[in-house]
């Protein structure tokens, strides 16, 4: 059964641009009631420990010493349907590719560097919230 929970982070590249608070808004207007929020830095070894599952890909370096570079915003989200209408209301992985009116269309830079996750399923949903927050930090 689907739960009504996503987990995203502002990446450091839209941190360094100004955009949390236009980011916030998006995802506020967007429907998303926000659980937990919090600004924090991912060391070497959180980064690349979140994104393990991309270990064999040719970007992963890339991607650990990005998503480590600097402050991100990292928050839970609830409205019906979590997962999917968060992965539409961010775009497409590549911001060339992102349709109108998504985040990553307003703010990425670029495919690596590319402003917001979005988790991919109820599950992984459930292990990354649980990978920055305590139970008690969820509302
Ligand atoms: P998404 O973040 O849309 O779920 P993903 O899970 O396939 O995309 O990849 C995770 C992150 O890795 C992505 O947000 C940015 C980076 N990435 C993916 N494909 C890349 C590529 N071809 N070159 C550089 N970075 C890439
Ligand atoms: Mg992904």
């Amino acid at each position: 059964m689907a739960t009504n929970r996503t987990f995203t982070m502002i990446k450091p590249d839209a941190v360094e641009a100004g955009n949390i608070g236009n980011i916030l808004k998006m995802i506020t207007d967007g429907g998303f009631k926000i659980v937990s929020l919090k600004l924090t830095q991912l060391t070497t070894a959180d980064a690349k420990a979140f994104y393990a599952v991309h270990a064999a890909r040719p970007f992963y370096g890339e991607l650990v010493e990005f998503m480590s570079r600097g402050p991100i915003v990292a928050a839970i989200l609830e409205k019906e349907n979590a997962v999917e209408d968060f992965r539409t209301l961010i775009g497409a992985t590549n911001p060339a590719d992102a349709a109108e009116g998504t985040i990553r269309k307003a703010y990425a830079k670029s495919i690596g560097e590319n402003a917001v996750h979005g988790s991919d399923s109820d599950e992984n949903a459930a292990i990354e919230g649980a990978f920055h927050f305590a139970g008690r930090e969820e509302f």
